[in-house]
């Protein structure tokens, strides 16, 4: 029983617990041992894929379960509580790209992929185009019915171990952002599709990070999402889609921090006398972590409903991954302060959350472009 319990109907707790158990008893202690050497645990990701979790986002009508945004959350938090890499790993970047452009043909395509375990990846950011996502230099030149890309695509979640990437690349130089961009999807291991190396990180080691290289990448125009010229604008809205889940995962790594500190500082007692959670000092730095997890909660909830209501609110996506991004390395960098010298030692859990929760501050939009995207909706408001 939690504390917003009464919200959620007999299925959605039902859930939630089975991943919950699953994310406590399987993913943590796995992803916890294998996250020193940057390994993906790919027997624990075919367990998930067995429970149907790679299918949460897939609609019914695709053979999917078809939950909606909340209740996908719901399940990422938890399933984030376990290792968010590893999360991440499992969903990869959903069904949202197919969800606002694809066509039948390509969603009957990814649908099949995904329902024989694929995930999809999000192939935007460049070493020269991040935060500034129009400066992509990759491009995608027309010959016939062929593309032929070519170009360096950086940081990709899971770029090397998805079934199909959401590429995005220059048609009109001129245009760029504005009409220039446009989406493909690149199956894997297509000719002239490269993947190289994958990142050594200081966190979210569970999950590969790769760079593609794109050599004279000859594909169909078959695999082009939506217009030619849309992607930029596409790019946007389908981050704006993922934003919430992203959010989620925050929520999750904060949670399991709050955790740790929580039975510590009970159980520490120095010297034999009162614990450490009597002491005011730690005691309210456990009240401030309680109090800004269940505020990046109810934020990331409220946005999950407002979509499903139908509702795309891009401040309030931008807000909550935001927010919960910001509230995770906070409530992570404090817990390793409540646990001292040994949340600094890796003997404890906690300093791989503080490193984890830190990409969250990072990728899909750093929190100083959520503030870009928030501000400029403001100076816009009437
Ligand atoms: N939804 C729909 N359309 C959008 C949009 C959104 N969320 N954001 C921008 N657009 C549209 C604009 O309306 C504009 O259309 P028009 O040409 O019809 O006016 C077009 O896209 C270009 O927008 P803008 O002029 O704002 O482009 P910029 O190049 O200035 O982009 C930001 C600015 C900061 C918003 C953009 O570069 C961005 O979001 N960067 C972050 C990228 C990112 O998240 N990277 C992480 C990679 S994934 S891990």
């Amino acid at each position: 029983m939690t504390d917003f319990d009464f919200m959620l109907t007999e299925d959605q707790i039902g859930l939630r617990d089975m991943v919950r158990k699953f994310a406590q008893e399987k993913v943590k202690p796995t992803c916890r041992a294998l996250e020193r050497e940057g390994e993906v645990p790919e027997d624990l990701v075919k367990e998930a894929n067995s429970m149907g979790l790679n299918l949460v986002s897939l609609p019914e009508e695709y053979g999917g379960l078809g939950l909606d945004k909340f209740t996908y959350a719901l399940i990422r938090e938890q399933l984030a509580q376990g290792d968010a890499a590893f999360t991440s790993r499992v969903f990869g970047f959903g069904w949202s790209p197919l969800k606002i452009a694809g066509n039948d043909k390509q969603k009957e395509w990814v649908a099949d992929l995904m329902l024989n375990g694929g995930i999809l990846a999000f192939a935007l950011t460049e070493s020269q185009a991040g935060s500034n996502a129009g400066a992509m230099v990759t491009t995608a030149r027309k010959e016939g019915d062929e593309y032929i890309i070519n170009g360096t695509k950086n940081f990709i979640t899971s770029g090397g171990d998805a079934a199909v990437v959401c590429v995005f690349a220059v048609t009109d130089k001129e245009k760029g952002s504005k009409g220039g961009v446009t989406g493909f999807l690149v199956p894997k291991d297509w000719p002239g599709f490269i993947v190289s190396g994958h990142e050594d990180k200081m966190g979210f080691r569970c999950a590969h990070t790769s760079t593609l290289f794109f050599d004279d990448m000859r594909i169909p125009s078959k695999y082009r999402l939506g217009e030619e010229g849309e992607g930029f604008k596409l790019a946007m809205k389908i981050l704006d889609d993922s934003r919430p889940a992203c959010g989620a995962s925050a929520v999750g790594i904060a949670q399991s921090a709050m955790d740790e500190a929580i039975t510590y500082a009970q159980t520490r007692a120095p010297g034999g006398k009162k614990p450490i959670i009597m002491n005011q000092g730690i005691g309210f730095m456990l009240a401030d972590m309680e109090i800004q997890i269940q505020a990046a909660r109810q934020l990331v909830w409220g946005v999950c409903k407002s979509a499903d209501a139908g509702i795309v609110n891009k401040k309030l996506a931008a807000c909550a991954k935001c927010f919960a991004g910001d509230v995770a390395m906070k409530v992570t960098t404090d817990a390793v302060q409540v646990l001292g010298g040994n949340g600094y030692s890796r003997e404890y859990p906690v300093e791989k959350l503080m490193r984890d929760a830190k990409i969250y501050q990072i990728f899909e939009g750093t929190n100083q472009i959520q503030r870009v995207v928030i501000s400029g909706i403001q100076a816009a408001r009437k």
